[in-house]
């Protein structure tokens, strides 16, 4: 799973790993990670990038080399480890041959220039091939998936989505081996705690015997297998399906989908629900009330959005039913809207991110059969770097909006204080920063 995105303000999806935080990965559990509050688009983009970069070379650029700090680090990591329950010699087979990988530390530091556009992620993200891709999957794997979706309740072409969007259906772990990833980012000073905590629990999981190291690959921030689960939301989640005694979601596909099942089934997937769904806007809709925050903050029932003069894609009434909904634009007012359910918060728990929620429920209909969006993109996508965002911070606090500092992040209170500018100049309130919104505070900046 990685995805990206941005612009938006989300707060950047970052994955939780995916549940807070996120990587790429699931990095559910860990999820504080990343603190990456913000740009979580934008993280996942990268590891997405990781996952797909040709590593290997830039690996071996380097001669491998343990240094001392290295070494003495080990040392003290082997004494943990050792005191935890795994044994010596599982502790010195993962570390055969393992050096800090350069490349990655690189990935870690990397900075995007630019916010990351709604329709930049989307369009990467649901191909046309992947869409049939995951229909055929669909068919291939359907006794698996139907006995899958018995257990947990989650839908077949959820299951695949998931597939779909994290690794292009098993196309993809990423190329890096995974106690080396995480030792690298173990040893690095940035988040070292997290990742010696995913690191140990790696390490438990090879203790056990559910993976040899040779075959333990995942992405640069350490995100395994087909489903890009971190170690701990492995160890919490994973399922040996077919019953030969390993949890194998590199080559089982029987484990990877129970896995996926029964995660979500965990935090609260809903039998037989939907994700949501696009929908239609009146010209005079009032856009304050689309929700800002990751997690939806502004619910009605389906009933209420109809009287709001709310439709179906299609232009169909949507069902007079008391199902709570929550509008998300993450284009803006002139970008497509979506009513999104319970489930669509789920979707979340695996991976932070608005626009990777919409994307596994979009493709998750396309799979299905359902049409393409409606809403096209605009012929330029028009996206803000990094400086203009701070720039447009600046200018909301100068003129008396609140918006959290000045950090580059398009995060939940700098859109509610884009919002609060909106009101004042009578704009459409959809808290979404573009250019357009820029000029517009300079222009009043001006004044
Ligand atoms: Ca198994």
């Amino acid at each position: 799973m990685k995805a990206k995105s941005q612009g938006f303000p989300e707060a950047a999806p970052r994955r939780i790993a995916r549940l807070a935080v996120s990587f790429g990965c699931l990095c559910f559990s860990g999820a504080l990670l990343i603190a990456c509050a913000g740009a979580n688009a934008d993280v996942q983009a990268t590891a997405q990038q990781a996952a797909t970069a040709p590593a290997s070379t830039d690996q071996t650029s380097e001669p491998a080399r343990r240094d001392a700090d290295f070494d003495r680090w080990l040392d003290q990591l082997r004494d943990e480890a050792l005191r935890e329950g795994i044994s010596a010699e599982t502790f010195d087979t993962a570390f055969a041959g393992i050096s800090p990988i350069p490349r990655i530390i690189e990935l870690d530091r990397r900075q995007p220039e630019f916010t990351l556009t709604f329709w930049r992620y989307f369009n990467n993200a649901i191909s046309e091939e992947r869409v049939q891709r995951g229909r055929a999957l669909l068919q291939q794997h359907r006794d698996l998936l139907n006995q899958v979706e018995a257990r947990y309740g989650v839908q077949p072409n959820y299951l695949v989505a998931f597939w779909g969007l994290e690794t292009t259906y098993g196309d993809t772990f990423g190329n890096f081996p995974v106690i080396g990833a995480l030792a690298t980012l173990a040893h690095d000073t940035r988040r070292s705690d997290f990742f010696r905590g995913e690191l140990l629990t790696a390490l438990k999981i090879l203790e056990a015997g559910d993976i040899a190291p040779s075959r333990m690959e995942g992405s640069w921030a350490g995100a395994m297998g087909h489903l890009q689960f971190m170690p701990s939301t492995y160890a919490a989640y994973a399922v040996d399906a077919d019953g030969d005694g390993r949890r194998d979601i590199w080559g089982s596909y029987a484990d990877v989908f129970a896995s996926a099942g029964n995660f979500l089934s965990q935090v609260g997937w809903r039998r037989g629900e939907d994700w949501g769904q696009e929908v239609l806007l009146p010209a005079s809709f009032d856009h304050s009330l689309a929700s800002i925050a990751t997690t939806p903050e502004t619910w009605k029932s389906m009933r209420e959005w109809a009287s709001l003069g709310v439709t179906s894609a299609s232009g169909y009434a949507l069902p007079q039913s008391d199902q709570p909904a929550a509008l998300i634009q993450p284009a803006g007012h002139s970008g497509p809207a979506f009513l999104v359910h319970h489930n669509y918060g789920r979707i979340l728990q695996w991976n932070r991110s608005i626009f990777y929620a919409v994307a596994v429920g979009h493709l998750a209909d396309r799979i299905a059969g359902g049409p393409a969006l409606d809403a096209q993109a605009p012929e330029q996508d028009q996206r803000l770097t990094n400086d203009q965002v701070r720039e447009l911070q600046s200018l909301l606090m100068n003129l008396g909006y609140d918006a959290g500092g000045v950090d580059g992040r398009l995060g939940p209170q700098t859109r509610s204080a884009i919002r609060d500018f909106q009101r004042s100049r009578s704009l459409p309130q959809d808290a979404f920063a573009d250019p357009n919104l820029l000029a517009q505070l300079r222009s009043a900046a001006r004044r």
